[in-house]
């Protein structure tokens, strides 16, 4: 018998152990609808503490979840039933497969079948420590999921290709690669995470393993889903549905919610890799000012530093930081440095100096610290992985804080290496897989090193700048990190293919629990064309931030750089962002209580539709937003995939159209200027009135865009400052419909209403109105009812002629 013996343990954390000659595996329940089963095949072999696991740390689980469940063991003959958290694992000892099951537990649910486990495996290590990378067993632990015919893997983090990864090959590896192309893996963030959809239902699952590992989803096998990793175990959590929204929330539980960004962070920024001076930034915040664009924050490229040493100013350009980022504060704008892990090797300076005396730095396999170049050369590389050097690196914020700057982004932590001395092959322009953090080789770190220097970001604003709400962007990073750090998709190309392939990346790391991703707008690398910059502008109106971002030596790309039309164009694409941000603000606080992310594939909410579940080519903005970019050259017109439920065109938020019923295909007219969106039937949308930048997210007017339904319809408003502790109202706008009449009301929670705030209310979908009540004033046209609400309003009332 391959799993003979078991026991029941921990008081606060129970878990069921299962052991036989050779073999461990660990059951427990951390959450409801979750159930972890930790693998250890060869674990007698591999001297991991037989028949016992060591402890694990994981990089991507809360450190501070609640008390595991109880679990409840049940021995079947062969069969081993382990309950808990609402699942069921049923274990084969004789052969190890093991399926997890939701209901059959006597109280009506009948029992459904999650996932199934036929085989997994592993070898024991090598003799002798390996010295040469070729020597790393990388397919040293097997795992078999069953892929049932038509079922649909979603997530898996930073991928290029389509929503649904069946049919992919996919490598866990953060890799620094420029140019990516269509088909191109890896990429720079690595989640072994994937929502599974079957028909309407749904389940997670999450392979927890920083080591290098691959994803083979039914693609050598047809029905076989198989997971390798270089590592001695697979920790392995199924997450219950049935929803891919109940998916999402439950790993946001097991991995932590995003902390709500600063408003001024999806406010619109520019920035170029080429930018050199306090000067040049001046010069493009008066560009934009001279031109009536809109702009939050303007981000600094390497070139601020000094010698490219971090945790440096160079004075010639920047001979008074903490002046200019008040300066900026002026106009509006926020500073948003750029920060990279490597530390130039050089005697006296400071940060070297610190890491070497106190060995922060990663090693080599014979314990040399390890030398490597990056834009610093010669480079040596913080190993964050320790919790001593995190806390020395957040210390070292205090730079950027003492200057008054809330916001960075953190580059090149795959960690990027473009050599190394003396020269060796490394995968991907990266460290050697057997240099060394601490006593762990790279190739189980690799994959962790960008979550705890985001984490070191942001406990260092924490530390000097309590109260503050920090901005962290994150270039690299694991599972979990959306818990440090929002995410961009690094160096995409000023192309109408990186522009659509924006759309199932930003999606695809939505369903891998980052709900704040973007891509560069306008791209990174070569020229954009003013079309190829104006369509970009509405693609990104609903990606959760909105920054412009070009390479080196690429042609100028800032707003105006194409003359006009473009530049009008673009002005109001920036406008439309600007009328959202409340309700994009209230979707990014949903995110960071439900894990949903801003911009939502239709897959979120309409899974059980096959033509909604593989749409890349649109995304929702909440339940009830549909967004539908032109994203080819000289198209002016496109097809447009419509869900179930009556949708409204209200193109660019302004033109109100067509009311079509869903599903249908329907073709959007979009000349340049304009941008499909629908509003769905049932849905308000709180928006505001376009501004120079933000200000507080209290928003002194307020028009709610409503579609009216068969029931009325819903809207949501978060408010707060828009900075400091994310602590606000929620305001619920609720119209309910009862036969020819619509009552208005609002619910709030949370602190007071701003006395000033004026509301506009304007309803689609309404037939001719014969009375209103409530409302200081109204009009009636083209089918769209337009209040105005008088303060402190408390219930509107509209009949209509049916
Ligand atoms: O080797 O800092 O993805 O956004 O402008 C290139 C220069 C390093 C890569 C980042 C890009 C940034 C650039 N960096």
């Amino acid at each position: 018998m391959r799993l003979g013996q078991f026991v029941t343990e921990g008081g606060r954390n129970p878990q069921v152990r299962v052991w036989g000659e050779t073999d461990v595996v660990v059951v427990s329940a951390p959450l409801p609808g979750v159930l972890r089963v930790r693998l250890a095949p060869q674990a007698r072999a591999s001297g991991l503490g037989f028949p016992r696991l060591p402890e694990k740390r994981s990089f991507a689980v809360c450190p501070d979840l609640p008390e595991a469940g109880p679990l409840n063991v049940q021995e079947d003959g062969e069969t081993l039933r382990v309950r808990g958290g609402g699942l069921t694992l049923h274990l084969n000892r004789q052969t190890g497969a093991w399926r997890v099951t939701e209901g059959g537990d006597g109280h009506g649910t009948p029992e459904r079948e999650l996932t199934s486990v036929p085989g997994w495996s592993g070898e024991a290590p090598t003799a002798r420590p390996a010295l040469d990378a070729e020597r790393f067993n990388l397919r040293r632990s097997r795992l078999s999921v069953d892929a049932p015919d038509g079922a649909a893997y979603l997530g898996f983090g930073e991928r290029v290709g389509p929503l649904d990864k069946r049919g992919m090959v996919l490598t866990f590896w953060n890799t620094d690669c420029y140019p990516h192309h269509t088909d191109t893996d890896p990429l720079y963030i690595s989640v072994p995470f994937t929502t599974v959809v079957q028909g309407e239902q749904a389940h997670g699952l999450f392979v927890d393993e920083t080591w290098r590992m691959t994803a083979d989803v039914a693609r050598t096998h047809p029905r076989e889903l198989t997971f390798a990793s270089a590592g001695p175990e697979l920790d392995v959590y199924v997450l219950a549905g049935p929803r891919p929204a109940d998916v999402l929330r439950r790993y946001a539980a097991l991995t932590g919610h995003a902390p709500l960004p600063p408003l001024w962070a999806l406010g619109a920024a520019q920035s170029r890799w080429g930018y050199r001076t306090a000067d040049d930034l001046r010069a493009v915040i008066a560009g934009y000012r001279e031109r009536d664009l809109p702009l939050d924050s303007v981000y600094i490229d390497i070139e601020y530093m000094d010698a490219f040493k971090v945790w440096t100013v160079n004075r010639t350009g920047f001979p008074d930081l903490g002046a200019f980022v008040r300066e900026a504060a002026g106009q509006g704008v926020r500073l948003v440095p750029i920060i990279d892990p490597g530390i130039k090797l050089e005697a006296d300076y400071d940060v070297y100096e610190q890491a070497m005396k106190n060995d922060y730095l990663v090693r080599t396999a014979r314990g040399d610290v390890l030398v490597g170049e990056v834009w610093p050369d010669p480079a040596v590389f913080p190993d964050f992985t320790r919790p001593e050097v995190v806390a020395w690196w957040a210390a070292r914020h205090k730079l950027f804080t003492d200057a008054g700057i809330q916001g960075q982004w953190n580059d090149m932590n795959e960690p990027a290496c473009f050599s190394l001395a003396p020269p060796r092959e490394t995968e991907g322009k990266t460290l050697p897989y057997d240099a060394l953090h601490g006593s762990r080789p790279h190739l189980e770190m690799h994959n962790a090193y960008a979550n705890p220097m985001s984490q070191a970001s942001r406990a260092g604003y924490a530390k000097y700048s309590p109260e503050i709400r920090p901005w962290i962007l994150s270039r690299a990073g694991y599972a979990g990190i959306q818990r440090h750090a929002t995410v961009w998709t690094g160096d995409n190309t000023s192309s109408w293919s990186h522009l659509a392939l924006s759309l199932p990346m930003i999606a695809g790391l939505g369903l891998s629990g980052i709900p704040f991703a973007a891509a560069d707008v306008g791209g990174f690398g070569g020229d954009a064309t003013g079309e190829l910059l104006a369509r970009w502008y509405q693609a990104a109106v609903g990606y959760a931030f909105l920054r412009n971002h070009s390479a080196l030596g690429t042609a100028d790309q800032e707003p105006w750089r194409f003359g006009e039309p473009y530049t009008s164009v673009i002005r109001a694409a920036l406008e439309l962002r600007y009328r959202l941000l409340p309700h994009l603000y209230t979707l990014a606080e949903q995110a960071t209580r439900t894990g949903l992310p801003v911009l939502r594939p239709l897959a979120l909410h309409y899974a059980g539709d096959e033509d909604a579940l593989r749409e890349d080519s649109q995304y929702l903005l909440g339940q009830g937003l549909m967004v539908a970019p032109v994203m080819a050259a000289g198209h002016r017109r496109r097809q447009v995939y419509l869900p179930a439920g009556r949708w409204a065109a209200v193109f660019n938020l302004s033109e109100f159209g067509e009311i079509h019923e869903g599903p249908a295909h329907v073709t959007a007219d979009a000349p340049l200027h304009t941008l499909p969106l629908y509003l769905k039937a049932g849905e308000a949308l709180p928006l505001t009135e376009p501004a120079a930048h933000t200000a507080q997210a209290r928003w002194p007017r307020v028009t709610w865009l409503a579609h009216l339904g068969a029931s009325g319809f819903v809207g949501q408003l978060y408010e707060d400052a828009g900075n400091g502790p994310a602590e606000g109202r929620l305001t619920r706008l609720i119209g309910d419909r009862v036969g020819s009449a619509l009552h208005v009301r609002r619910e709030t929670t949370g602190e007071a209403a701003t006395p000033e705030q004026r509301e506009v209310l304007q309803i689609i979908g309404l037939d001719p109105v014969r009375e209103v009540q409530g409302a200081a004033a109204f009009s009636y046209e083209d089918g769209v009812l337009r209040l105005t609400l008088p303060a402190r309003w408390e219930e509107v009332t509209v009949t209509w002629v049916e």
